[in-house]
This record gives structure tokens, C-alpha cells and sequence, in this order.
């Protein structure tokens, strides 16, 4: 768009003092306000802003990708991410952040500030312990996905809300690209650490039942529009203070299965797993991985039956069909959760694969400094991911896969 220009620190004080609403909320006169860059993600600008009132969290698209200029991208995706803010907020309250305003013009998104938090990945990173924050995630994947599933809804509105987010097309294809693709093709995007990996990721590659897994999964994710989902609900994604938990950076939200976003999450934890030296730290992140599902699981399965108590307007599972009939509901249940289940532990495979062999690595891995030991731990990581996919039956339940990741990372 014509009026689009990338701001700087003052371009943001100038925007932020045009907008009353903003400007009051930071207070006192706008060249008071302290204005920090904390762009952390790969592809857009953030900046905080404190003024002598509060705080806000100022994001803007750029026409690239943040960390590779070359790499030109659309803008839209503050848009979608805002447009997914007003969805998910009523569902999930306080789990996510509030939105303060959206401009179509810059593409800025400004949310409130969550200055007193840290990153859960880089807390996790440091050794740091949130035992609450799992279970925080888990009770939002599962508001979020309810909510905006054909449980909860009829379907004239569900997939109206879907079909708005099928419009995400840029970051869509980002994530079929390097999430569900380029690892396993030759692809100038992939890079590993050391040739020691190069056996592993052939491996990987090569192996027919690989292939036909993922080929299934890439169908599951582009045709089951089962929820909104978050989209990248990866550890970057979520930030934690002692006693308070937000999901982040929902720029990549589209329609999708369930287990895609409990998958991410999960992955993301395992990833830390293996690449955490401690044996203290890799109990706490099996521990995190178990209360996120069991949050997830009970809080999905409470608001389901509390539906079809109230006589919910789902058109899927129809209240109708299970009101008087408690243990058919429970079956039904079972076997929905069974489905999620299984997409989980081949997205969270898929998830650790891409982060080791793809374009975008994570920092758990990144910062050990000893190359050899961390080739190690990502060969050890990609070799559960690998069986996890050529073998279905390997693992199917999450308490399973805790036990057979913690036993391969020791
Ligand atoms: C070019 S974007 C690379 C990755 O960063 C984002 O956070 C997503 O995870 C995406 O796959
Ligand atoms: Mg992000």
C-alpha cells in the first residue's frame, strides 16, 4: 500500500502520539516516552514503549522477512494476527494479550506491553522453572480450539471464521513450505550443523514410511479444518512471568487439526529435552510436556461435555445425540482425542525435524558450544522424530512418548 513505510523510533513516537487512546495510556508528553527494540522472531519489527502511565508493545510488518531482507514477503500478516486476537480473546481472557489497536495501512499491531515477562524459551533456556505455565498453554490451545470448532457453533459461523483465516495464505505457505516440506526434499533453505548429521537427515528422507507419514500429514494439515489454530505455538510463542502465562504472535493463525498446535508445543519441549544437559532440566520439561497435555485433554473434554449438558449448538457431535447418553458421549470423546493424539505426535516429530534440518533452527540447540555434543544431541533428537513417523504404533499416547524421549536423551 502506497501510504506503507517501515517506522523508526521516532516514526513510532509520531504514530503512537497521533493515537489518543495510545498516548494516554503511556502518558505525559511523547518525548518522554523510552522506546527499546526487542525483535526476537524472524520476521518482523517489535519495540516496547514505556511513557510515565504504561506501557505498549508496538509490531510492524516489514516487506521481507526480518532476518533475510532478500527473502520478500506481503505484509498481511499483522493483520491476521489481529484479526486473531479478536477472535481468540473472548475465548482464552488473559491467556493471550489485549489488543490496543491495528493499523491497515502500516501494518501495526500494538498489544499490551508484557514487560515484567520473559520468553519461555529463553527462560527454559537459563534454567529457569515455571511450573504453572504448561498447564496455562494447554487450557488455551484447548479454549481456543473448542471454541472455534463445530462443537461449539453452528457451522455457518464456524466456517465463516474459518474461511477468513483461510485467507492467510503468505504465512501458510511458509509453514508448508519449511515445516511440512523442504526437510524432507533437497532444498537450498536446509542446513545442519555438522556432516555428522548428514546420515540422519538422508535417512530421514529416504525411508518410504517416512515419506507416506508426512505426505498424510501435509494433507491432514491442509484439508482438516477442524480449529483456528495459533499456528506456531512453538516456546518463542509464549511468554511467563512468576505468576502469569501469554500466548504470543498468533501472525500465522489458519484453519487446521488440533494436534498441529499441541504438536508445535510439545515438539518445541522435546527439542529443549534433548538439548538440555540436565538432568533436572529434561524432568522438568517431561513434566511440562505431561501437564500441558493433561491440561489441554480435561479442559477440552469439560467444555465439550459442558456443551452438550447445555444443550450446545454444535453441529458436530450434536448435543442432541449424547445429552441422555453419558458413555456413548465418553466414547466419542475417546475417539476424537485418539485422532488429536496421533496428529500431535507427528506434528511434534515433524516440528523437531525442520527446527534441526530446515531453515529455522532454535536456540536451545544454537547456543551449545561444543559442535560435536551438539551434533549429538540433535542426531539423538531426529532419531525419535524418525521413528515416530516410519512407525505409528511406536508411541500412542503422550505418557508414552515422555518415557521413550526421556530415555533417549539421557
Ligand atoms: C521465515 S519464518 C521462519 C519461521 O519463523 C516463524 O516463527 C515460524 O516458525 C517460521 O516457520
Ligand atoms: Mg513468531
Amino acid at each position: 500500500p502506497a501510504a506503507y513505510r517501515t517506522l523508526d523510533t521516532d516514526g513510532i513516537r509520531a504514530f503512537l502520539a497521533g493515537v489518543p487512546t495510545l498516548a494516554t495510556r503511556l502518558g505525559g508528553p511523547a518525548a518522554h516516552w523510552r522506546i527499546r527494540e526487542v525483535s526476537d522472531g524472524n520476521l518482523n519489527n517489535v519495540f516496547l514503549i514505556d511513557g510515565p502511565q504504561g506501557g505498549v508493545c508496538f509490531k510492524q510488518s516489514l516487506p521481507h522477512v526480518r532476518v533475510d531482507p532478500a527473502w520478500k514477503m506481503p505484509l498481511d500478516r499483522t493483520f491476521y494476527e489481529a484479526a486473531y486476537l479478536r477472535e481468540i480473546r473472548p475465548c482464552v481472557g488473559a491467556l493471550t494479550t489485549d489488543i490496543l489497536h491495528f493499523d491497515p495501512d502500516l501494518f501495526v499491531l500494538v498489544v499490551e506491553s508484557l514487560d515484567r515477562h520473559v520468553v519461555l524459551r529463553r527462560g527454559l533456556m537459563a534454567g529457569g522453572d515455571w511450573p504453572d505455565a504448561a498447564r496455562a498453554v494447554g487450557a488455551f490451545v484447548a479454549r481456543g480450539a473448542f471454541h472455534t470448532s463445530l462443537l461449539a457453533a453452528p457451522f455457518e459461523e464456524i466456517t465463516r471464521r474459518l474461511d477468513v483465516f483461510s485467507g492467510n495464505r503468505t504465512l501458510t505457505r511458509i509453514t508448508v513450505d519449511l515445516v511440512l516440506t523442504d526437510p524432507y526434499r533437497d532444498h537450498p533453505r536446509n542446513h545442519w550443523i555438522s556432516p555428522d548429521l548428514d546420515g540422519i537427515a538422508a535417512d530421514i528422507r529416504t525411508d518410504p514410511h517416512v515419506r507416506r507419514r508426512v505426505g498424510a500429514m501435509q494433507a491432514r494439515f491442509l484439508t482438516c479444518r477442524q480449529a483456528l489454530l495459533h499456528g506456531d505455538l512453538h516456546t518463542g510463542s509464549v511468554m511467563v512471568a512468576d505468576d502469569d502465562t501469554r500466548v504470543i504472535d498468533g501472525e500465522f493463525a489458519c484453519p487446521g487439526p488440533i494436534g498441529f498446535d499441541c504438536g508445535l508445543f510439545i515438539g518445541n519441549l522435546l527439542l529443549h529435552l534433548f538439548a538440555c544437559g540436565d538432568s533436572a532440566g529434561q524432568d522438568r520439561a517431561v513434566r511440562d510436556i505431561a501437564q500441558f497435555w493433561a491440561s489441554f485433554h480435561d479442559t477440552f473434554g469439560e467444555l465439550w461435555r459442558t456443551a452438550t449438558r447445555h444443550d450446545g449448538n454444535g453441529d458436530a457431535y450434536a448435543a442432541a445425540l449424547f445429552r441422555d447418553d453419558p458413555s456413548g458421549l465418553q466414547q466419542a470423546q475417546a475417539d476424537f482425542m485418539r485422532d488429536v493424539t496421533a496428529d500431535t505426535i507427528a506434528f511434534a516429530a515433524m516440528e523437531i525435524i525442520r527446527r534441526i534440518v530446515g531453515y529455522a533452527h532454535v536456540p536451545d540447540f544454537d547456543t551449545i558450544p561444543d559442535r560435536a555434543a551438539r551434533a549429538g544431541r540433535q542426531a539423538a533428537a531426529l532419531a525419535l522424530a524418525r521413528d515416530l513417523l516410519a512407525d505409528p504404533d511406536i508411541v500412542t499416547t503422550i505418557a508414552d512418548l515422555e518415557s521413550l524421549a526421556r530415555g533417549r536423551a539421557r
